[in-house]
């Protein structure tokens, strides 16, 4: 039986990444005077690295090669993030951003039943408050026994130390546990725990590499809006991620 269900955030609880933090971060970029300005296709690419500071970095490293760099370029970059962090949660507690499909109805079922709850995610600890308080109330925090979160370990995904972190802080084996996860950074960092892992994709994500994944879904699915299992064994079911189906696909 499995006793944990550790979750990925951006993505996978919500979709936060086209709607909410890239016009954040254009946000923070028009506030420090910077004509920078992530379109849709842009951030696809820009969402090969994961962390907003280290996601600046790879912006300016690899598409904005003529910027100058300020001496005090690491300032400005933590500076943009502090902005970034700001746009962002204030865009949440607009309740922009609704939970994924069958992920309320998952947490319930689990909650009903006893089950633990974490969250395995790159983002900064104020996003993840921000979003479950807009989404599940102002207790939703309360729901993840642990949140693991942004700079808590220095090795972001595809690195597996964050997930490593949220089963050392459970007290739980991998095995006991299964991981939900919408990237490849993402299941890489999650089968790099030897946790077993189902995906949600979403537009940025579809046509990313899921080896390894318990199964590859369009999303958790809800009654009467079946989930498509889009690859791998069980190709073509239709049905509803809950504990029924996970106890029955993670064996
Ligand atoms: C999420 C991310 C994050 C957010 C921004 O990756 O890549 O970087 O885009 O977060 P994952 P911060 O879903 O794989 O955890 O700006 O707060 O760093
Ligand atoms: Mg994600």
């Amino acid at each position: 039986m499995l006793q944990a269900l550790i979750f990925d955030v951006d993505g996978t609880l919500a979709d936060t990444e086209r709607d909410g933090h890239r016009p954040a971060f254009n946000a923070a970029f028009r506030e420090f005077g910077l004509d920078w300005d992530w379109d849709v296709a842009l951030y696809g690419e820009l969402l090969a690295v994961t962390g907003g500071k280290e996601r600046i970095r790879f912006y300016v490293d690899q598409f904005n090669t003529t910027y100058q760099r300020p001496a005090a370029f690491d300032e400005l970059v933590a500076e943009l993030h502090k902005a970034k962090t700001r746009h962002y949660t204030q865009m949440m507690e607009g309740g922009r951003i609704p939970l994924r499909p069958g992920v309320r109805r998952l947490l319930d079922e689990a909650r009903a039943a006893g089950l633990r709850l974490a969250i395995a995610t790159t983002t900064t600890p104020a996003n993840v408050t921000a979003l479950l308080k807009n989404t599940l109330g102002e207790a939703g925090p309360s729901w993840f026994e642990v949140i693991a979160a942004g700079d808590i370990v220095p090795a972001k995904k595809p690195a597996p130390d964050i997930y490593i972190w949220a089963l050392e802080q459970l007290g739980l084996k991998a095995s006991d546990c299964v991981a939900f996860e919408d990237s490849e950074n993402g299941i890489n960092a999650s089968l790099g725990a030897g946790l077993r892992t189902v995906v949600t994709v979403n537009d940025y994500t579809r046509d990313h590499d899921f080896s390894g994944a318990l199964a590859v879904l369009s999303d958790l699915g809800e009654p009467g809006a079946p989930f498509a299992r889009l690859d791998g064994y069980g190709q073509g079911e239709q049905g509803l991620v809950d504990l029924a189906w996970l106890n029955r696909i993670a064996v």
